[in-house]
């Protein structure tokens, strides 16, 4: 298995759960906004047949390439049963974890990308700086209804370690690193996480790279 990623983007979710699964795999370190003759560049013809739109991740597995963090998670998730990432759970619990899933893409994440897409990742001329004011507003709204969503356990679902832990806690990390008002509990969760010891060799395999 192959994974294409660039430091602590969302392609650090998919490295982090190939390293909690135990699997073989190569990472590849991507460069963001270089010359597209950089061999690996984002923009690099070779990248763009794998990855239509220039980003990270993409994983690459024989025949099959994903290109959406989430679709990876659950595809690891179920490539290494044992690891336990996906829970052997009701469909309850499933819908629980699905929700959450789905709840830090939609909602907790979004407003943090609107915070990079109108600092940096945009033309100049496409970004609008008050929506740097309406992403915190956003992400506060959000907050408070995960306070009900997510039980006050170590672990998210089913009192195991899942993709939906790996998910939150890289969400919550990208708010503190993007300067976002991040309450206590959810710091908690993030060290939490990130103390693991499969956190901690994704982050020096990105250091090393
Ligand atoms: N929905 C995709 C989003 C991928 C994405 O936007 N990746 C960002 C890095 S976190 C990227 O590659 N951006 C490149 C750019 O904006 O030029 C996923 O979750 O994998």
């Amino acid at each position: 298995m192959k994974l294409y990623g660039f430091g602590q983007s969302r392609s650090f979710r998919c490295l982090w759960a190939l390293e909690e699964a135990g699997i073989d795999y190569d990472y590849v370190p991507i460069k963001m906004r270089v010359e597209a003759d950089d061999p690996l560049s984002a923009q690099h013809p070779d990248y763009l047949k794998l990855n239509q739109q220039g980003k990270v991740p993409t994983l690459v597995d024989g025949s099959l390439v994903l290109t959406e963090s989430v679709a990876i998670l659950y595809y690891l998730g179920r490539y290494a049963p044992d690891a336990g990432l996906l829970p052997n759970a009701s469909m309850d619990v499933y819908a629980r974890l699905d929700e959450l899933m789905c709840f830090a893409l939609a909602e907790l994440e979004q407003p943090l990308w609107s915070n990079g897409k109108h600092r940096f990742a945009l033309p100049e001329q496409q970004r609008i700086p008050q929506m740097l004011d309406t992403a915190k507003f956003e992400f506060a709204k959000a907050l408070a209804c995960l306070d009900r969503l997510l039980p006050d356990s170590e672990y998210a679902v089913a009192e195991q370690f899942t993709i939906a832990d790996i998910m939150l806690a890289h969400t919550f990390n990208w708010a503190i690193r993007f300067e976002f008002d991040v309450p206590q509990r959810y710091r908690a969760l993030r060290d939490r996480h990130y103390q693991r010891p499969a956190a901690q060799r994704a982050l020096a395999r990105i250091e090393a790279s």
